[in-house]
């Protein structure tokens, strides 16, 4: 495998623990903890920057991924009380959530029959009438209706609830839910694995070993997921660091991951509304070092709704290749907790517009990554206000 040419970047200005990670970075050489530390206390946003994006030019050059999909709330009541969530004060007064039935789901489903969507992403609260039954009833018919749509559903948080409820291993539920029709599963649910951590924000549901067994025994019967990292609140660098390295480690044992998505906190209507959110210069630093630590992770994906469209598109110089994505206005998790975008929505034609403005090739995939459509060349009218619009040179 070709070295990466390192002299194509201008830093000459680094000392010489930066010049030392990026001999690493050239020669294919993981970073350790150390120098990410290095890289999170000390190192500049231009310095991460050229080198994310060097990497991530050297793995996907100028393509930027996106499918479309949509997002299949079934209710946003929870009994886990997570303090950065929105959804999780409702228990308390359920009657202001919703609590869709299988019927109401299957609505959902169908209002997008008319639609080329490839995904739905199935993530919300987790109530005792979500059960094995039910979601396994769910997404059979989800399949007999419509056969060819990707089922990205649930995380370890709902599995780890349903099959304790059902009194089966994680093993059996696994294998349940992929014989229902299951294709892959998000990455939500991690937040920060460390417990210093874990234990303040999200007791009492699922912690970070049962997160990555159900991660592992689903890799194990071949299927993929992803990963993230709820980031820019009480955690340190070094939770961060634990968090990425855990990731790292089972990724080396499986290859199961598909695409990592740091995501940022936001503090609206949260029990953690006084704790301030990061600004876009630690966002983009911490894309950065993602793209440069999770070596053995494809993709580094980010999620638009939340940090907003220009944001988005200068994530693209910073370690990230994958935005998610066309998803109209179907999730609500986010909206509710300060979101950039109030109503989610985007076009495939504005989302790929958005793209190219900044000098990149947009790429319909699907969920696996396998290509749907290359808009690489595609001219759209430009009609669109309101994103970062680069001079590309032809
Ligand atoms: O686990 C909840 C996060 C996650 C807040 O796999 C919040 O393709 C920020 O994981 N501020 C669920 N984040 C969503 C998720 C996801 C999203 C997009 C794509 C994929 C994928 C996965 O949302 C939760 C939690 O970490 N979240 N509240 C908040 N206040
Ligand atoms: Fe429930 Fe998930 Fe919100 Fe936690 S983050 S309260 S588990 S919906």
């Amino acid at each position: 495998m070709a070295s990466i040419a390192i002299d194509k970047l201008d830093l000459k200005w680094t000392g010489p623990e930066e010049k030392q990670i990026l001999a690493k970075v050239s020669n294919r050489e993981r970073i350790s903890d150390d120098d990410c530390v290095y890289l999170y206390e000390s190192s500049s946003l231009g310095f991460v920057g050229s080198l994310a994006n060097h990497i991530r030019e050297q793995k996907h050059q100028d393509y930027t991924y996106f499918n479309r999909n949509f997002h299949l709330e079934p209710t946003n009541v929870c009994i886990y009380t997570c303090s950065f969530c929105s959804y999780s004060r409702l228990i308390k007064k359920r009657s202001e959530g919703w609590e869709y039935s299988m019927d109401d789901m299957m609505d959902i489903i169908k209002s997008y029959d008319n639609q080329p969507v490839t995904e739905v992403h199935i993530v919300g609260g987790v109530l005792p009438q979500y059960d094995l039954d039910f979601y396994t009833t769910l997404f059979r018919r989800i399949k007999a209706h419509r056969p060819s749509i990707h089922i990205k559903a649930l995380t370890p948080v709902e599995y780890h609830y349903i099959f304790k409820k059902a009194k089966i291993s994680y093993e059996e539920g696994m294998k349940a839910i992929k014989d229902a029709g299951v294709d892959s599963m998000p990455g939500g649910g991690a937040e920060i694995f460390h417990p210093e951590i874990r234990d303040q924000i999200a007791k009492d549901k699922c912690n970070a070993d049962q997160w990555l067994d159900i991660h592992r025994i689903w890799h194990e019967i071949g299927m993929r997921s992803n990963a993230t990292m709820l980031y820019g609140h009480i955690e340190s660098y070094l939770h961060r660091i634990d968090h990425m390295r855990r990731l790292r480690e089972l990724q080396d044992h499986t290859g199961g991951f598909q695409t990592f998505i740091p995501l940022k906190f936001r503090n609206k209507d949260n029990e953690m509304s006084h704790v301030s959110e990061s600004t876009i210069v630690e966002d983009l630093k911490n894309y950065a070092i993602a793209r440069i630590y999770l070596d053995n992770f494809d993709h580094i994906k980010a999620y638009w709704p939340m940090i907003g469209r220009t944001t988005a598109q200068l994530s693209l110089s910073f370690g990230v290749d994958d935005l998610d994505g066309t998803i109209d206005d179907t999730t609500k998790i986010y909206s509710m907790a300060g979101a950039e975008e109030k109503n989610p929505a985007l076009s495939t034609k504005e989302l790929a517009l958005l793209i190219q403005r900044v000098g990149r090739k947009p790429i319909e995939r699907d969920t696996l990554y396998n290509l749907v459509k290359d808009y690489s060349n595609v001219q759209f009218e430009d009609d669109f206000k309101g994103y970062v619009s680069l001079p590309v040179a032809n």
